[in-house]
């Protein structure tokens, strides 16, 4: 390459234009800026003009090049999930599942296959927040050594419709109203609410989306789900039924929706942040593949259909069975080149994994093939280096827009008396289950899918008190934006089925006086034992690790003691941020300066799990009368959070009318406290304070 390169010279000049613009030139060492046919550019500030003052001319093809590549740099983004980030990683088998599929995957114990990873919201635009309450998608795509593998997933299990049909309707209904073009990522409106009310299949979805689920703490804290029923097929095409579990190491953890509120504010990339910035200090997310696996008697005995996506399996029926490991380890080295144009498609199957008839999955597996030749505009997207293949591939398909792996010599087609090319392989080949056919063609939806309300009671009763309040408050948030109380009564006509209490708090703090008659159930709904895997809070995290305490410091602290909370942290593999009142950081009492990562402005503290307060009285006097330090304290109170003071802290502590023992979430912090501390953090929260607060 670069034939006009010059030396590199270590004083670089830049020279003036007439009109004082600053030039570098391939004489300061710089390779030589070319236009995309390769043509050397001598003047990249200035467009052609007839004299110094213009008209500009249309003579100037490096500036015509350039504008019109800018105009076509954007491609339409996904009509759902646009807002998403990607990451590169590998999956690790950990036993051969030979018995069950013949999937080459599953084949040998240690067998490394590389991935690439997604996350998304669903309804908000590209540039939308990322802790708008929503799903989350979770796609991988595995580049297995017998093709890709998408398994294109959801951190919830169940989904709001049964039937492909009405998914544009589901999203129309969520999406920014079309007249007004807005709520923007919300699903706190009219629309939206007057769909699901008029939509009972969508109740068990509505009650994880209004839980703490929709709302995670980072995608590093998500469990993920396929939610369809799959089937593994073995060598001899024996069928079982399977359910995909992503279960993250770190545990599952979720923020609460007033704090959710002020992160989209004060950093609404958290979520990405939060991913580029772990694996970069190279803290790799992991989580591993759990397997539900059952056979037809299963599917036959149990009280749902596993045709229908609105329905899942309890954990405490079939146990979630680890298969393997996933790890993310590297960003992307381009945005657009990879997150913005992988393309996954459920479609993707190796052989040995093939589909069920659940409706949703098969409308999926056609939509998912259009999206990409729109967003894409090619069908040879699987050229792009992020979707194509890693394993051998050859095939026959050629030409159309921008191919770029074009196949050599006189033949494309098969068969053909040259003995040339690629043939089918019937033993290695995917080959579809052999499923009957069932009854007449016909638009009916099953009888088997017609209990909407048992399982959204069985989610609501398992959660914890805590959980079962943060329900019924996003229920009310979220139908109090909606503007025509038919749409509220519909709601709690539904919320009646699900659970009386759960209906009547919600109407309450609605102002409805009067309680509608329970909305009409096709069969009417049982009880369903309660299943503790569904709560985020009955299953803790085992420890503090991935999690992030911010410190409020000020002049004259002791820096040994942010040096004992900083390797407090490490060694629980934590990580401590420091905010001062300048970002230059703050001076210690032995006069080291300790660098300070945010201003006290910048980092308030609903960026951080927990929160340290490491101050002088005289610190703490100043920034009392600082309404960011005193919102620093007050919102990390108001959200549960374990904050530990110095004893100068307490001005500032006061200032927010919080007494330094309140509660024991507030602790003391002194040398050799730290890792107390720290041991306390690992409950995430201090639940009981909310109870305190708002009883
Ligand atoms: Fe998707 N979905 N979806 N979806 N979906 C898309 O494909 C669609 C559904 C999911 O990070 C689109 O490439 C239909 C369930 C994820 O790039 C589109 C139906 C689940 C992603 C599409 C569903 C998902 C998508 C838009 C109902 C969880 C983002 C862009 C039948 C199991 C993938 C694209 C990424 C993306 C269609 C329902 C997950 C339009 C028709 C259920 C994670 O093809």
């Amino acid at each position: 390459m670069p034939k006009f390169k010059s030396a590199r010279i270590h004083d670089q000049t830049l020279t003036r234009g007439a009109g004082g613009e600053l030039h570098q030139t391939a004489e300061d060492g710089f390779d030589t800026l070319t236009t995309a046919q390769g043509g050397p550019v001598a003047d990249d500030q200035n467009a052609l003009k007839i004299g110094a003052r213009g008209p500009t001319l249309i003579e100037d093809f490096h500036f015509r090049e350039k504008m019109f590549h800018f105009d076509h740099e954007r491609i339409p983004e996904r009509v759902v999930h646009a807002r998403g980030y990607g990451a590169h990683g590998f999956f690790e088998t950990y036993e051969p599942l030979i018995e069950f599929t013949r999937a080459d995957i599953f084949q040998r114990a240690g067998e490394i296959t590389p991935v690439f990873v997604r996350f998304s919201t669903v309804a908000g635009s590209k540039g939308s927040a990322d802790l708008a309450r929503d799903v989350r998608g979770f796609a991988v795509k595995f580049y297995t050594q017998e093709g890709n593998w998408d398994l294109v997933g959801n951190n919830i299990p169940v989904f709001f419709i049964q039937d492909a049909i009405k998914f544009p309707d589901i999203i129309h209904a969520v999406k920014p109203e079309p007249d007004r073009g807005f709520p923007q990522a919300q699903s706190a409106h009219d629309n939206f609410w007057d769909f699901i009310s008029l939509t009972p299949e969508s109740m068990n979805m509505i009650m994880w989306v209004m839980s703490d689920r929709a709302i995670p703490r980072s995608f590093r804290f998500m469990e993920g789900f396929g939610v369809h029923t799959f089937r593994l097929l073995d060598e001899n095409d024996k069928s079982t039924f399977v359910k995909f579990i992503w279960k993250p190491k770190l545990g599952m953890q979720s923020v609460m929706w007033n704090e959710a509120v002020k992160i989209n504010g004060a950093d609404p990339d958290f979520h990405r942040r939060d991913l580029w910035n772990a694996i970069q200090a190279g803290d790799f997310p992991e989580w591993e593949l759990c397997l539900q696996l059952f056979d037809q008697d299963f599917a036959d005995s149990f009280d749902f259909d596993v045709l229908d996506p609105t329905k899942l399996i309890p954990e405490e029926l079939i146990k979630p069975i680890p298969v393997g490991r996933l790890v993310l380890d590297r960003m992307p080295d381009n945005f657009f080149a990879e997150t913005e144009q992988v393309a996954f498609m459920t479609q993707n199957v190796p052989p040995g994994i093939d589909f069920s008839d659940d409706p949703l999955l098969q409308g999926r597996n056609f939509s998912y093939l259009d999206t990409q030749l729109k967003r894409l505009g090619s069908p040879n997207f699987t050229h792009i280096p992020v979707n194509a293949p890693k394993c051998p591939f050859a095939h026959f398909q050629q030409d159309g827009h921008m191919a770029m792996r074009n196949p050599k010599g006189r033949v494309n087609y098969q068969p053909n008396s040259h003995g040339l090319g690629p043939r089918e392989d019937p033993q290695r080949g995917h080959r579809s289950h052999a499923t009957p056919p069932e009854g007449p063609k016909q638009r009916l939806r099953p009888e088997s899918f017609a209990d909407h309300y048992s399982q959204a009671r069985q989610f609501y009763l398992s959660q914890t008190a805590v959980e079962q309040k943060h329900i019924a408050s996003a229920l009310v948030f979220e139908l109090a934006k909606c503007e025509l109380p038919v749409i509220r009564e519909r709601m709690i006509a539904h919320l009646l089925n699900i659970d009386g209490p759960l209906a009547e708090t919600v109407a309450e703090k609605l102002g409805i006086k009067m309680l509608p008659d329970p909305a009409d159930a096709a069969v009417a709904p049982v009880d369903l034992p309660e299943s503790p895997a569904l709560s985020i809070l009955s299953n803790p995290p085992e420890s503090f690790a991935g999690r992030k305490v911010g410190a409020l410091i000020c002049d004259g602290v002791d820096a040994a003691l942010v040096q004992e909370l900083a390797d407090a942290l490490a060694s629980e593999g934590a990580m401590l941020e420091v905010i001062a009142p300048k970002i230059g950081g703050a001076r210690a009492a032995d006069g080291s300066l300790i660098p300070a990562m945010h201003m006290v402005d910048g980092g308030p503290s609903v960026l951080f799990d927990a929160v340290a307060l490491i101050l002088t009285p005289e610190g703490a006097e100043r920034l009392a009368g600082d309404v960011a330090a005193r919102d620093f304290v007050s919102d990390a109170f108001a959200h549960c959070k374990f904050i530990a003071h110095t004893q100068g802290a307490t001005a500032l502590l006061e200032a927010v009318g919080i007494e330094p023992t309140a509660d024991e979430g507030l602790l003391p912090l002194d040398l050799g406290t730290c890792a107390d501390f720290v041991a306390t953090c690992r409950q995430i929260r201090l639940w009981a304070r909310e109870r305190a607060l708002k009883p």
